[in-house]
């Protein structure tokens, strides 16, 4: 093997190593509250190790979470570029789902569409996390492009194709893709995400490609496991109410008077 090439596969593996291993850390979650309540306590004196190792790579705190993210894809033949913004949630720590406001430019279709993303994603519930998936996208464009030929009178002023006559396009892009990229928790509730998507679209197979994204994630929101409802304090029993009436002025009087508690 050339040693340049040898030196590549070593530090690749190395750096597969540490982010398998949680970059050496076996607390890289306790900003969460279920892992820092799952793993706070002590060490025991046997088994340390193994619990090390199992808190290393354990991310099973996202389940029930959820959160925003943002990213970025391109592709190159044809050209896009996307971006978008939405939110995720862990139906379980295997089972995630995402929606988001999305944008895309370029595609075989030559234009910017504007729509919602959609997806569903499976994955290990580990700190590294490769996963498998798929979606789809709809996106709409609308624009104003020139129409001084088409023997209509688009815009209503009586002339038909006069010079420089305006009608309004609408247009959909829509794709189905299947998915496969890998996540990285940074801590607790910090995620970056890598993936690539075969864009399956309406402008023809010959034009479907792959979508290469980067996405930054963060956990927003507790668990419903973590939901606590506040009922309001119960009814002070220690309260003597006597109501008393005076006299004089034969108005109602309402006195409190607090009750001290004997001692046993
Ligand atoms: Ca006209
Ligand atoms: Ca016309």
């Amino acid at each position: 093997m050339p040693r340049g090439l040898g030196r590549t596969a070593w530090m690749l593996s190395g750096l597969l190593g540490v982010l398998l291993s949680g970059c050496g850390s076996s607390r890289w979650a306790m900003d969460d509250p279920d892992y820092a309540a799952k793993y706070s306590k002590p060490y025991a004196r046997r088994g340390k190790l193994c619990r090390m190792a199992k808190q290393m790579i354990d991310a099973r705190h996202v389940s029930g979470k959820s959160g925003r993210y943002i990213g970025t894809s391109v592709a190159g033949d044809p050209v896009a570029v996307g971006g978008q913004a939405g939110a995720f949630g862990y139906l379980s720590p295997e089972v995630s789902t995402h929606v988001a406001l999305a944008g895309v430019a370029g595609t075989a279709a030559e234009d910017m569409f504007v729509g919602l993303d959609t997806g569903l994603r499976f994955q290990p519930p580990t700190r590294f996390a490769p996963f498998v998936g798929g979606g789809f996208f709809l996106g709409y464009n609308e624009k104003e492009v020139l129409a001084s030929d088409d023997l209509i009178d688009n815009d209503d002023d009586g002339t038909i194709d006069e010079w420089r006559e305006m009608k309004t396009t609408y247009h959909f892009l829509g794709a189905v893709y299947p998915e496969i990229g890998a996540h990285f928790w940074l801590d607790g509730t910090t995620r970056l995400t890598a993936s690539g998507s075969y864009y399956v679209n309406t402008t023809g197979r010959a034009n479907d490609f792959w979508f290469f994204g980067l996405y930054f994630s963060k956990i927003s929101r507790k668990s419903t496991d973590d939901a606590v409802i506040v009922l309001p304090p119960p009814p002070e029993h220690n309260v003597e109410e006597e109501t008393t009436k005076d006299t004089d002025d034969t108005k109602e009087k309402v006195e409190y008077t607090r009750y001290e508690p004997k001692d046993e």
